[in-house]
C-alpha cells in the first residue's frame, strides 16, 4: 500500500510539474505571439467645415467656449489630409469567443455642453460611466437598434450613471433631450481589437492574434469601409482607409 501511494505521489508529481512547464509556456507563447495592426484614416478631398453651435440659451456652457465651438460630424486630422473620431475594428477573422476584457476605464463626460470623447468604443458588459461636469443639467439618451434604449437626467453636481451595452453595435448615436447640439457615437464590440483615429488620423490595435482578418473604419457621415490585413507574431500589419469627399 505505501509504494503504491508513494507511486501515485511521484506520477502526481510529475504531472503537476509537466501541467506547470505547459502553462508556462502557453503564457509566454500568448504574450509573444501577438502582433498589431495600425495605420492611417486618409481623405480624398475637401473635409467639410463644422457648423458653429449657438449655446446663448446655456450660458454656463457658452462660457467655457472663449472660442465658439463647431459640430463635429467630420474631423479633419492634422494637415487637413486625414481624418480624427474614425472608428476602426476587426469585424471579421477572428477564432473563439472568449477575449481578454479591457482594464482602461470608459467615461463619457458631458463638458461645456459637449461629450468627450465624441467616440466611445468599449466591449459587451465593459463598464461605462457617465459624468457630469458642467453646472447644468443634462439628460444622456443613447438610441441603439441591437440594445436597450434608456434616457436618463444627470442634474449638475450629480454622482456618475454606471451603463453597460450587452450587444456588439457600431455607431449607437447619443443625445442629450436638454441641448440638441450635443451629439456622440458609441460603439460597441465582442472583442478587444478596436481603437479611434488620433488627431493625426493615425490608429493603432494591439495584441491581435495571427490570422488574416478583415479591418473596417467606419465614420458617421462618410460611411464603412474594409480591407484585408494578415497579422504575424511580433509584427504590425499595416491598414489604410481613404474615404472621398469629391
Ligand atoms: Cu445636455
Amino acid at each position: 500500500m505505501r509504494t503504491t501511494h508513494v507511486q501515485y505521489a511521484a506520477k502526481a508529481f510529475v504531472l503537476a510539474g509537466a501541467f506547470a512547464v505547459i502553462t508556462l509556456h502557453s503564457a509566454a507563447t500568448l504574450a509573444a505571439a501577438s502582433g498589431t495592426i495600425s495605420g492611417t484614416i486618409k481623405v480624398d478631398g475637401t473635409v467639410p467645415k463644422g457648423k458653429a453651435i449657438d449655446m446663448s440659451k446655456e450660458p454656463s456652457c457658452a462660457a467655457k467656449h472663449p472660442t465658439p465651438i463647431t459640430t463635429e460630424q467630420v474631423m479633419a486630422g492634422t494637415g487637413g489630409n486625414t481624418l480624427e473620431n474614425v472608428v476602426v475594428y476587426i469585424s471579421a477573422g477572428l477564432q473563439g469567443s472568449n477575449f481578454p476584457m479591457r482594464t482602461e476605464p470608459v467615461t463619457i463626460e458631458q463638458n461645456g455642453c459637449q461629450y468627450k470623447p465624441h467616440m466611445i468604443v468599449l466591449q459587451v458588459n465593459e463598464d461605462m460611466k457617465v459624468v457630469n461636469s458642467d453646472q447644468t443639467s443634462h439628460n444622456i439618451h443613447p438610441m441603439p437598434k441591437q440594445n436597450t434604449e434608456w434616457n436618463k437626467s444627470q442634474p449638475a453636481g450629480a454622482p456618475p450613471i454606471d451603463a453597460k451595452f450587452t450587444t456588439q453595435e457600431v455607431g449607437i448615436p447619443v443625445k442629450c433631450n436638454i441641448h440638441p447640439w450635443m451629439r456622440s457615437y458609441i460603439s460597441v464590440f465582442n472583442h478587444p481589437f478596436f481603437a479611434v483615429s488620433d488627431k493625426d488620423g493615425k490608429f493603432t490595435i494591439k495584441n491581435v492574434p495571427p490570422g488574416t482578418y478583415t479591418v473596417s473604419s467606419w465614420q458617421e457621415t462618410l460611411g464603412t469601409q474594409t480591407t484585408q490585413v494578415t497579422v504575424a507574431a511580433g509584427q504590425t500589419a499595416a491598414a489604410t482607409f481613404t474615404y472621398k469627399t469629391r
